[in-house]
């Protein structure tokens, strides 16, 4: 079989991959290790900037979002001092965010793309690359024990931090940057009414706490955890307690207890793998970058790469010209580094850090009064969130 890009990986990246090329008229075949029940279920990213909504709704999957999706214009710090409101549309001029769930969009891009014939195998075993420097690469897999092989002009690895696709640039060529954090985040999801109408960050001396949503009847929170704590020495009431203590009086007191549909323990990490091509292999969202999610980042700089990489193969197949193919990665690295400060940075200012000593605790309490009182470094926190421009 021959196709022009193989797509490793249907999650976020690689499904709007497909739908950006097809729109270009250029041919992909997606490779998903796992069912589309599996994919469909899975819950994680909640909030999208506008530049991923206008980039879902150039995919032809916007409908839904438009019709379901919660548009969001600002968001809540909380600390000892008390609430204040991060206004995203005065401060970014017009700027706001959309509360959709990835499995949502997971939804819409899959069955846009089967609707329109797109070639996605579901279940593919064994995904091997191969002959990434030649301009014939290939990519071979196994489905119900049959092993298939695909020739290509371009491999797209779009499969996730655990994927197969970055462990295929060389060790001397790859350059990791990595950070962990010594705390994890218990989510829950509960068919109970949001207890605010916007999402919650929440710096707590007993740690970070977040309120957010599905809709407006479906609620998903968070709390900052140990590393090394397991989903079953939470009880649902045992959360439901530490999530009142740490969301405060005014927002706890509001918040409306139910059966818990959901629970789960995710690891913090910040990770950069350079670069993110190699040969005619191109690397996008997770299988590159991660963040602590605390800055909503991660799904929308994956859906930034793909912007970048569907743009980038336009070029080629338009004029045969690689430059811009050859930029990719030094463009997307440039904005995925930025994500990561931001990331990075908000995640320091609410959580509790096991080493920080009383002066640490003191600092970061004076940031959050500053960031209250002051418009200037309000704007600088509303421009990352909701998302850098796509150069
Ligand atoms: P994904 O979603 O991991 O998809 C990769 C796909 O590749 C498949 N795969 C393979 N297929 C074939 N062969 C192999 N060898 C394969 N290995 C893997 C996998 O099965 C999978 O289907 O990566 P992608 O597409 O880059 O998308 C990234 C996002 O999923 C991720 O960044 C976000 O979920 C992060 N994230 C958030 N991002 C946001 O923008 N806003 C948020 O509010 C937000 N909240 C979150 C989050 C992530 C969280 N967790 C659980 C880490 C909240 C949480 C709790
Ligand atoms: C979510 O709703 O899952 C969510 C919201 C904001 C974040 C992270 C996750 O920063």
């Amino acid at each position: 079989m021959r196709t022009q890009v193989v797509i490793i990986g249907a999650g976020p990246a690689g499904l709007l991959l497909s739908q950006l090329l097809q729109i270009e008229g250029i041919e992909s075949v997606i490779l998903e290790k796992h069912e589309r029940a599996y994919l469909e279920a899975r819950i994680r990213a909640g909030v999208l900037e506008p530049r991923t909504v206008d980039l879902l709704r150039r995919a032809g999957v916007g409908d839904r979002m438009d019709r379901e999706g919660l548009p969001h214009g600002g968001f809540c710090f909380s600390f000892d001092r008390g609430q204040f409101r991060i206004d995203l549309q005065e401060l970014t001029g017009g700027g706001h965010m959309m509360v959709y769930g990835q499995s949502e969009v997971t939804k819409d891009l899959i069955a846009a793309i089967i609707a329109r014939g797109g070639n996605l195998v579901f279940g593919a075993d064994q995904v091997r690359p191969a002959d990434l420097q030649s301009d014939r690469p290939t990519v071979t897999y196994v489905k119900n024990g049959i092993t298939h092989r695909i020739e290509c002009d371009f491999v797209a690895g779009c499969d996730g931090y655990h994927g197969v696709a970055r462990s295929c640039i060389p060790v001397d060529v790859l350059k990791i940057f990595e950070r962990s954090y010594p705390f994890g985040w218990l989510g829950i999801l509960a068919d109970v009414p949001p207890c605010h109408d916007e999402i919650i960050y929440a710096n707590h001396e007993r740690g970070f706490a977040l309120a957010s949503m599905r809709s407006r009847t479906r609620s998903r929170y968070y709390i900052q955890c140990g590393i090394d704590e397991r989903v079953e020495q939470w009880s649902d009431n045992q959360i439901w307690d530490e999530l009142a203590l740490r969301l405060g009086p005014l927002t706890g007191g509001r918040m409306v207890r139910g059966p818990v549909l959901e629970k789960s323990i995710a690891p913090l990490r910040s990770f950069v793998a350079e670069p993110m091509s190699y040969g005619r292999l191109f690397l996008a969202g997770d299988a590159a970058h991660i963040v602590p999610p605390t800055g909503a980042k991660g799904l929308n700089l994956a859906s930034a790469d793909v912007y970048y990489l569907s743009r980038a193969l336009t070029v080629f197949y338009r004029s045969g010209d690689m430059a811009e193919l050859g930029g990719y990665s030094a463009r997307a690295l440039s904005r995925v580094w930025k994500a990561e400060r931001f990331s990075w940075w908000i995640t320091a200012l609410t959580h509790r850090f096991a080493e920080q000593d009383e002066f640490a605790r003191k600092l970061q309490l004076a940031e959050l009064d500053y960031l209250r009182g002051s418009r200037a470094a309000q704007a600088a926190v509303a421009e990352n969130y909701v998302g850098l421009a796509l150069e």
